[in-house]
């Protein structure tokens, strides 16, 4: 590509801008090709940063190691930088943006002295969609470089449909300046210095010191989610942290339907799911984030923004995520997971057995009962979407898919039934605001702890979340009678000695095939104060052997649990003050009413 491949003069402008600040030793417009992917593979091969995989065992694959200090999305130092307080939000880290952009001018002066400042143009959705946006990213890193080509579409192609237009600037460096003489590492950082700043208001990311996944993808979960949410909720559309699946039923129609989940509840797995369920189909349309617009038929349109998975690899394996393993094939960057004797990757229950010796993610000699994992519980593979067997036929359409059904979920012992279903759009939005996970051992905290995580965008929305849930009753208005249907589902509920009552993965397309037969109008159910639940002989369980007992309790509604429910919900709500819309509350007021009636 030529030194500069674009007459966007905002663009020219911005790059020479930063350039002076970050003090590059060359400038690289990134292009986007296998030529430009390969060079940068080989270049991080040679410098130690990445390690090539057998070919013979996954074909142009590469394997990298982080710092220890950089291993996963740093919550704490993530900020929203928004003119008032009040538009962050009470569940924000929210920064004054005249401060915040003085501490990190300072921080990105010189910070890329000695390396090249890479500029990478990518469009988040298919280039050209109505519902894709673009952004430009400069990192100096060209790990970054080489996961955005995987996670996003890069380069050439971009600028070209970018044209004299308007881009989102994305701004990244790793902060670690190499002075002449100084040896580089294989994963610079600046880990105890990292700033994910966003300036919604002028759609700006500022990113600084880290070189991991969310923190340094920022097509991601900054561009995609914080940023997207803020321009949403100003354009009419939604930016969600849902999966998009497309569910045929043995009559061969096709239902699409997103799902929010907070992490470490199976939202790769659920996108990619193998039905047990006879007949049923399930294809993939992404497994993390949904754009989503009013189509002209007045239905609700979704896009995958995203190019690849970014999937965390801990526990994937051919039981748990058939689909996953065979995308994992061949072309992939894999992070923090082990390294195998014959020059393949291994982690934690990928197979029944641990080999007899690894290179585990910090570099050391591992061998099982070594005492600490082998692969980091945040080890990463980066895969193309097109490489996955089910993604579905539509996945790259630019006027997206039709959605039909939005269901929420987490990871419950108890309370929340199987699935049940909301009686009008409102109370599907108060099903969303309320949503929350107990955590696992995969996240820092009590374990089995209660987190509330509305619609899964704590860690995401861009903005306040009050506004966020009136954003949401906004759509609903607009929808109308075309607003997809609302659901919640628990794979995770237990019997009285801890075990899951739910054997879950494939089994769970039993619950969506219900779903599906609610939308027709069908789907035996019963009203309960909390919605409308499948009757005990409502779910297709032919074939399934559940312990006796196991579909009452399953689908048991236990009206004590939930006036608590009620209660831990008005608590939370407390925070928002006078910004929570009083459709909610209003919402909150007849589900206890429901609750108390005899
Ligand atoms: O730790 C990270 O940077 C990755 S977090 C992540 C990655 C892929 C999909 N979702 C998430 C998440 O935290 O929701
Ligand atoms: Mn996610």
């Amino acid at each position: 590509m030529p030194k500069s491949p674009t007459s966007n003069r905002k663009l020219l402008d911005w790059v020479q801008q930063w350039t002076a600040t970050l003090q590059p030793a060359r400038v690289h417009w990134c292009d986007g090709s296998d030529a430009e992917y390969q060079l940068l593979c080989d270049l991080m091969v040679a410098t130690g940063t990445l390690t090539r995989l057998s070919p013979e065992k996954r074909p142009n694959s590469f394997y990298a190691r982080s710092d220890p200090g950089d291993v996963a999305r740093v919550e704490d130092r993530t900020f929203i930088c928004t003119a008032s307080k009040d538009d962050a939000g009470p569940t924000n880290n929210w920064r004054d943006p005249a401060e915040m952009r003085a501490t990190l001018l300072a921080k990105f002066g010189g910070a890329m002295r000695g390396r090249t400042l890479y500029v990478i143009p990518f469009s988040m959705g298919p280039i050209g969609s109505p519902i894709a946006k673009i952004g430009v990213q400069l990192t100096d890193s060209p790990y970054v470089v080489a996961n955005m080509r995987i996670m996003a579409r890069i380069g050439a192609p971009v600028l070209a449909a970018l044209g004299d237009g308007e881009f989102i600037p994305c701004v990244h460096s790793v902060g670690h300046p190499l002075p002449r003489g100084k040896r580089d590492v294989p994963w610079p950082c600046d880990a105890e210095h990292k700033y994910i700043v966003h300036f919604p208001e002028s759609r700006e990311i500022w990113s600084y010191g880290s070189g991991y996944g969310g923190n340094a993808l920022l097509g991601k979960k900054c561009l995609a989610l914080r940023i997207a949410s803020f321009a949403g909720r100003q354009e009419g559309w939604m930016a969600e942290h849902m999966l998009i699946l497309g569910l045929t039923s043995p009559a061969g129609k096709t239902y699409y339907v997103a799902a929010a989940f907070p992490s470490a509840c199976g939202k790769t797995n659920l996108a990619m799911l193998v039905p047990t369920l006879p007949g049923w189909q399930v294809r993939t349309v992404g497994d993390d984030i949904a754009w989503m617009r009013p189509g002209e038929d007045g239905r609700l349109y979704a896009i995958n923004p995203e190019a690849g998975f970014f999937g965390v690899a801990p526990g994937t394996n051919r039981k748990s995520n058939f689909n996953a393993m065979a995308t994992l094939e061949r072309d992939c960057i894999f992070t923090n997971v082990a390294l195998t004797d014959d020059g393949d990757v291994w982690w934690e229950d990928m197979t029944d057995e641990a080999p007899d010796h690894l290179t585990d993610w910090r570099g050391n000699s591992w061998m099982p009962g070594s005492g600490s994992p082998a692969a980091h519980p945040n080890a990463r593979y980066t895969a193309p979407a097109g490489a996955c067997p089910v993604i579905d036929a539509e996945w790259e359409s630019p006027r997206g898919v039709p959605i039909s059904a939005f269901v929420f979920g987490g990871r419950r012992a108890s309370v929340v039934p199987l699935v049940h279903q909301a009686f009008s759009w409102e109370h599907g939005v108060l099903m969303g605001a309320t949503s929350a996970s107990e955590t696992t051992a995969a996240a820092a905290g009590a374990v089995g702890k209660l987190r509330r995580d509305p619609f899964a965008m704590l860690p995401f929305c861009g903005y306040n979340m009050a506004d966020y849930f009136g954003h949401w009753l906004a759509m609903g208005a607009r929808l109308g009678p075309n607003a997809p249907k609302i659901f919640t589902v628990n794979w995770f509920r237990k019997d009285e000695r801890g075990k899951f009552l739910w054997p879950g993965f494939g089994e769970n397309s039993r619950v969506l095939a219900w779903i599906c037969e609610r939308l027709e109008g069908g789907g035996k159910s019963r009203e309960t104060p909390i919605g409308w639940v499948p009757t005990d002989d409502g779910l297709a369980l032919e074939g399934v052997k559940l312990p006796e007992g196991a579909l009452a309790e399953l689908l048991r509604v236990d009206r004590g649990e939930w006036k608590t429910e009620v209660a831990g919900a008005r608590e939370y709500f407390a925070q928002f003050g006078a910004r929570l819309p009083a459709p909610l509350t209003a919402e909150l007021d007849s589900l206890e009413r429901r609750l108390s009636a005899p």
